[in-house]
């Protein structure tokens, strides 16, 4: 039996200006000639639709004297996602949105907040992408999408036609952070973010982990989505990201957090961004993109 909604909506967005280095916006290409749509369909789900986004590749305008980077194409980019996002919903289908860079995580939550007032969701990733245009010490805009969909940027969910309400912070679950700028550390502290970083996953090991946190995403929420940036994975096993960082997920961890999330029936939508094919060897990562995502759809092994 399957946890998700039998239709699933393909939200391809290759989009690379938000990230470190371009690559990204080759992602749900990429993924997609790895499988993607074959095990869907094995999976016994329905593939309703399959839309691509138009993402502009290099900046319309040269970047301004701010040190932000492309912002007025992450602003484009996340009115359109938006846009897909929340057709989808109404039209009953499970968003699963390709990156792209994560910075296309704004307009997804400007698409899912029309529709759930009160999300839950799990934030996989090496990084707390809590960074604010000010705070930023890259000014990638990849590194800012939780602070978007919190209100603290200076471009947020509420400059996006169509989007709900911020999220609540005590809805939101880290799980394989890593690498914190020092003003991320402050925001998670003050916020009270439940956060699980590598260190409490040595400690409390993944069952734990997933398990508190589907408790905290789940508690009194409409829906959990899951928000997956493949660096949240140790670099062996998805070398093809733009900013890896050593001491991640393993293969297994991965998959068993996906599968418990998949037992739960909660998990409305997902995203899987970061897949940067330039840095890949033999569509390695984007062939293990695949999997999990079969994994949080349902997959299981017997
Ligand atoms: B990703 C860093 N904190 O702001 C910054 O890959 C990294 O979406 C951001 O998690 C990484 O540039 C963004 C140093
Ligand atoms: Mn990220
Ligand atoms: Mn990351
Ligand atoms: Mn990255």
């Amino acid at each position: 039996q399957t946890s998700v909604r039998r239709n699933i909506a393909i939200i391809k967005v290759p989009f690379g200006l938000g990230g470190a280095r371009g690559g990204a916006e080759l992602g749900p290409d990429e993924l997609i000639t790895a499988g993607l749509k074959r095990e869907i369909a094995s999976l016994g789900l329905v593939l309703s639709k399959e839309v691509r986004v138009d993402c502009p590749s290099e900046p319309a305008a040269p970047i301004e004297r701010n040190r932000v980077k492309h912002l007025n194409e992450v602003r484009q980019v996340s009115q359109k996602v938006c846009s897909e996002v929340s057709g989808a919903v109404e039209e009953g289908a499970f968003p699963l949105v390709l990156g792209g860079d994560h910075s296309v995580a704004i307009g997804t939550f400007a698409g899912l907040t029309a529709h759930y007032s009160n999300l839950g969701v799990i934030w996989f990733d090496a990084h707390a992408d809590l960074n604010t245009e000010e705070r930023s010490l890259s000014g990638n805009m990849h590194g800012m999408s939780v602070a978007a969909s919190l209100g603290h940027t200076a471009f947020n969910l509420s400059h996006i036609a169509g989007a709900g309400a911020f999220i609540d912070p005590s809805n939101l679950v880290y799980i394989g952070l890593r690498d914190l700028d020092e003003y991320e550390k402050e925001q998670i502290k003050g916020l009270g973010i439940r956060a699980f970083t590598m260190h409490d996953i040595d400690r409390m090991g993944i069952k734990q982990v997933i398990e508190q946190a589907i408790a905290t995403a789940g508690k009194g929420t409409d829906g959990i989505h899951v928000s997956f940036d493949m660096d949240c994975l140790d670099p062996r096993e998805a070398p093809g990201v733009g900013t890896p960082v050593p001491g991640g997920l393993n293969y297994r961890e991965a998959h068993y957090a996906l599968e418990i999330l998949a037992s739960t029936n909660q998990v409305t939508s997902m995203e899987l961004v970061e897949v940067n094919p330039l840095f890949d060897h033999n569509r390695h990562t984007a062939r293990l993109g695949v999997e999990l995502i079969a994994s949080l759809l349902g997959k299981r092994i017997l």
